[in-house]
């Protein structure tokens, strides 16, 4: 039981890592670092190392933002999109505050609009994301995007980024994901040495942490500590819980609201084939070809609802339910997502025909009005698995 009390110590830094992260991004600022604010799992954040600027994840998990959005944008759109233009409306979010530029991406429709109003109040750099990852229809325009971004940091900054930057920084951030990965993969285990709510924790901390390898450290000792709690069958988990995957929107602002529900009915999310897991991690740079055609090959790879066809999201899934021996799965849709809500019928069917195990799909946004509404489904779906 001893390593069991070395954990929340370990977790909580995870846990208050984007309040802290408010201090250290001023410090760091003060120091005279450059800082790059990033919204999504597209942008290619080696080259933003590689300028020497530091990147940012900027705020869109609140609600509190969002009626100070409404004014300018349609109250029926995505709540990420609003809370995140709320944000920089109303200068809330430090991060935003202190980023030099934004890096954005033409993803949905939403916040491909939404920037264009952005671009107004902070400089805003937008890559055109093609929306087919097939090599001669995206790759190639990618990777054109790819070089570009590199030309503006370069511009903004006053520095020239070498190939040998790059290739640096692509290491690091592949060993930052390597490491990641081990600490996710624990959840195969039977039962998980730890909750879903803490593993999402640790992967949400994890952007709001600059100090890379201190983090890699830490993660470490996490991982140490968690195989001692397998090793000593010490786990919290109950053997019997039934094991859920998370899938769709990304689940930021309402973690509280769909996973603490499910663990709270005795079941434990073991994976997240979202952008805070899985889809954003899986995947390395190759570091044996050129920087910026791995670069562009690796991240147009990902596999989010907006490309068309996606299919490589099904591949994952299939993937994560058999190696993690999922017995159901959770599927978010953000109030107003058109791309993952019409995508949700491909998923259903992957899930119940081809695996055969229970799917049920959540549509909410970071209103707590639904909270109970949704605890009530959540708790049904839970004991019928
Ligand atoms: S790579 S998931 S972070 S785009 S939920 S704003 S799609 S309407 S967040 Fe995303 Fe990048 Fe994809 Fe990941 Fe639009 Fe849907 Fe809102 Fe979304």
């Amino acid at each position: 039981m001893k390593n069991v009390n070395k954990l929340p110590e370990n977790f909580q830094d995870f846990e208050e890592a984007r309040r802290e992260g408010f201090l250290t991004i001023k410090e760091l600022k003060d120091r005279g670092k450059n800082i790059v604010g990033t919204f999504c799992t597209y942008t290619p954040k080696e080259l933003i190392y590689a300028a020497g600027a530091v990147p940012v994840s900027l705020c869109s998990v609140s609600e509190e933002t969002i009626p100070a959005a409404e004014k300018h944008l349609p109250k029926n759109l995505c709540p990420l999109i609003k809370a995140s233009y709320g944000y920089a409306l109303t200068d809330k979010c430090p991060y935003m505050y202190f980023s030099d530029m934004i890096v954005a991406e033409t993803t949905c429709d939403g916040k491909k609009k939404m920037y264009e109003l952005l671009g107004e109040l902070k400089d805003t750099h937008i890559m055109q994301l093609p929306q087919n990852q097939e090599k001669e229809r995206g790759l190639e325009l990618w990777k054109a995007e790819v070089t570009r971004l590199k030309e503006k940091l370069e511009k903004k900054f006053n520095v020239s980024i070498s190939k040998e930057e790059i290739s640096k920084a692509i290491s690091q951030v592949n060993k930052e994901r390597i490491l990641l990965k081990e600490f996710y993969s624990l959840g195969k285990l039977t039962p998980p040495p730890l909750s879903g709510y803490e593993m999402h924790n640790v992967l949400n901390g994890v952007s709001y942490t600059f100090d890379k390898d201190l983090q890699n450290q830490k993660i470490r000792e996490i991982i140490k500590n968690l195989k001692e709690i397998d090793r000593a069958k010490s786990s919290k988990v109950s053997v019997k819980a039934p094991r859920i995957l998370i899938t769709g929107c990304p689940i930021g602002g309402v973690a509280e609201k769909i996973i603490k529900p499910i663990e709270e009915a005795g079941a434990v999310v073991v994976t997240f084939e979202n952008c805070g897991g899985a889809k954003n991690l899986e995947r390395l740079v190759d570091e044996t070809i050129d920087p910026i055609q791995a670069l562009a090959e690796r991240y147009i790879s990902i596999p989010c609802s907006v490309m068309s066809p996606n299919a490589d999201r099904e591949v994952l899934l299939k993937r994560l339910i058999d190696e993690y021996q999922v017995d159901g799965v959770v599927e978010l849709i953000l109030q107003a997502c058109h791309t993952y809500s019409v995508e949700t019928h491909k998923i259903k069917r992957v899930v119940t025909k081809e695996r055969n195990i229970p799917y049920m799909s959540l549509e909410t946004d970071y209103s707590t009005g639904d909270t109970g509404q949704i605890k009530t489904r959540i708790e049904a779906f839970i004991e019928m698995l």
